[in-house]
């Protein structure tokens, strides 16, 4: 053993908070997000602290023991700004307050020194394409065209009701939008309440620096920056993602903020490939820590399609996109790892078995996930295999999937192909409030909340789960536990194993002398894994209590070996 692990190892023994001892690991041999695992929030739905109906800073700050019993490092906030809620705080109307719904600054100040007492960091959510259309710079924008603001925003001379093209905003319609003071249309890539700022103009950026910095100051320690592969656009070119300016305003913003300081930065990128989150996340720290790549999470659409058109996953091509990403980004950049997010359908209603073999499901598809390289992000409930819900349609609330629903009438879909998709794929599915225990609301709020609870609380609640060992909370708990423990979890090599296994995913990991080796069944059918996988190895974890047949994988079954020695 070196030096510096001795050193490392003394730390972890004597010096209780995690600052410490990241930034001791740091002057050594990497970088602390790289040992992490992020988990994230969307504040309106997790805890209520005032019992309005809406979880808030508060509420946050009273369950930061449950995420740290998970082992958490670090917790991403979907955000909280003050924002009028067309998308639910993705509308910013002052990047440098937080909204009364959710608390005040005072709250937030507490809620980041409350975690960092417990060695978690708090990473914000810059949504930086566009503002709210009541955000100040937007009200003056609109105001003239000599205003100082006005270009701030993306303007567009024209005639009314003839749209410069062809551009369709992401929540459906034209991406542009007339404004008949000015004769001009503005351009919204989301909704007509979110304008895009233009940051071809420099002031435009130095404004969003000058923010960033003073949330630095403010002791966050990261940031997530929402559909960040936009910000290069050319609208009028039809270049939206990935313009040809893009990887210069995120340099010129890593060196004007967050460049020196080790934080953990993480770019929202639907249309990255491989090479682009190569330099992305790039090793010289010029741009982000890592990207959020969503190829895995578009397979289960029609090719060329919209979400919404539906196709069954196919197991084998899942295999190969995870395992292309594990090994392109395996020596320049580094991955992000995750099933889940505030946009997303529960991964164990999606692609396990939300009746039958919930637990065992969603404790497999984690296992794929935490034994691989990169860092691990757990939305809020999977960690108790929280499952998608359907409502009716005067049940939910998101934009996106409300004009989804118009414009599929509209375009004369039957009201039961579209339920069918909302189902499959709607973001409220990940919205619902957190599940705590069989009270009530399930113990998020005493009043009623801004969205139904998913019927299934008392089932599936947090109360419960912590009580019981075999629960998917915590084999969480270990999943966590055991890349903190081995290197090879966190730093091996990857490659897939049987890949053109249908039903089995499995992989190895290897580092050094040690070998590690990821089993797992995607499906209710018994399954005989081969013999030679397993030959001379001990098993790390499984997702069922006890193992009687070595070879024969049962529904879901994941199992962890590593190589005796
Ligand atoms: O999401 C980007 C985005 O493109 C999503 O709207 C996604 O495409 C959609 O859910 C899939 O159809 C980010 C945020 O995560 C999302 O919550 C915001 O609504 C959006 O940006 C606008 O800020
Ligand atoms: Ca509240």
């Amino acid at each position: 053993m070196g030096k510096t692990s001795v050193i490392i190892m003394v730390l972890t023994l004597t010096v209780n908070n995690a600052y410490n001892y990241y930034e001791e690991i740091n002057m050594n041999t990497m970088n602390w997000w790289q040992s992490s695992v992020i988990y994230q929030i969307y504040p309106r739905s997790f805890m209520d602290s005032n019992n309005d109906g809406i979880g808030d800073l508060r509420g946050i700050t009273s369950r930061l023991d449950y995420i740290s019993t998970l082992g958490i490092d670090a917790i991403w906030l979907s955000p909280v700004y003050k924002s009028p809620q067309d998308d639910n705080g993705y509308d910013i109307s002052d990047y440098m307050d937080i909204d009364p719904m959710f608390g005040t600054m005072k709250d937030m100040i507490e809620l980041i020194s409350k975690a960092k007492e417990r060695g978690i960091s708090i990473i914000m959510d810059l949504v930086l394409n566009h503002t709210s259309d009541e955000h100040p710079w937007f009200k003056e924008a609109k105001k003239s065209k000599e205003n100082p603001y006005h270009d701030y925003y993306v303007w567009v001379d024209g005639e009314e009701g003839a749209v410069p093209n062809q551009l369709k905003a992401c929540f459906g319609g034209s991406a542009w939008e007339w404004v008949s003071e000015l004769q001009q249309y503005y351009l919204h890539l989301f909704s007509v309440r979110q304008p895009d700022l233009n940051w071809e103009n420099p002031k435009v950026r130095n404004e969003i620096y000058n923010m960033i910095n003073w949330w630095i100051d403010k002791g966050v320690r990261g940031f997530r920056l929402d559909v960040i592969d936009l910000i290069g656009k050319e609208p009028l070119k039809g270049i939206t993602s990935n313009g040809p300016h893009l990887h210069d305003y995120i340099r010129e913003m890593t060196s004007r903020t967050w460049g020196q300081k080790k934080l953990l930065t993480v770019g929202e990128t639907w249309g990255a490939s491989p090479e682009n989150a190569k330099i992305f996340s790039c090793m010289d720290g010029s741009e982000f820590s890592m990207v959020f790549q969503f190829e895995h999470i578009s397979l289960d659409q029609q090719e060329g399609k919209e979400k919404w058109d539906l196709a069954p996953i196919d197991f084998i091509r899942l295999k190969e996109v995870l395992s292309k990403w594990q090994i392109e980004l395996e020596n320049d950049g580094w991955n992000s790892l995750f099933w889940n997010n505030h946009d997303l359908p529960r991964i164990v209603s999606r692609w396990g078995d939300d009746k039958e073999y919930r637990e065992e499901s969603a404790k497999m598809l984690a296992t794929i996930i935490h034994g691989m390289k990169g860092t691990p992000y757990i939305y809020q409930g999977e960690e108790l295999g929280m499952t998608n819900v359907q409502y009716d349609i005067s049940d939910y609330k998101d934009i996106e999937t409300l004009n989804l629903y118009k414009e599929r009438i509209d375009a004369g879909y039957s009201k039961d192909e579209i339920m069918e998709s909302i189902f499959a794929k709607g973001r409220d599915n990940a919205r619902t409030p957190m599940q705590w225990d069989t009270s009530e609301y399930s113990g998020f709020s005493k009043k009623e909340p801004w969205i139904k609870v998913n019927p299934n609380y008392p089932m599936i609640n947090a109360k419960e789960q912590i009580s019981r060992e075999s629960s998917v909370y915590n084999y969480y708990i270990e999943l966590i536990a055991l890349r903190k423990k081995h290197k090879v979890i966190r730093f091996g090599s990857y490659k897939l194993l049987l890949p053109k296994h249908d039903k089995l995913f499995a992989y190895q990991r290897s580092y050094e002398d040690i070998l590690l080796t990821v089993i797992c069944n995607l499906t209710r059918d018994y399954v005989d894994a081969t013999k030679d996988l397993i030959k001379n190895y001990q098993l790390l974890l499984c997702n069922y209590s006890e193992i009687k047949d070595e070879i024969r994988l049962r529904p879901y079954e994941a199992r962890v070996y590593i190589n005796a020695k």
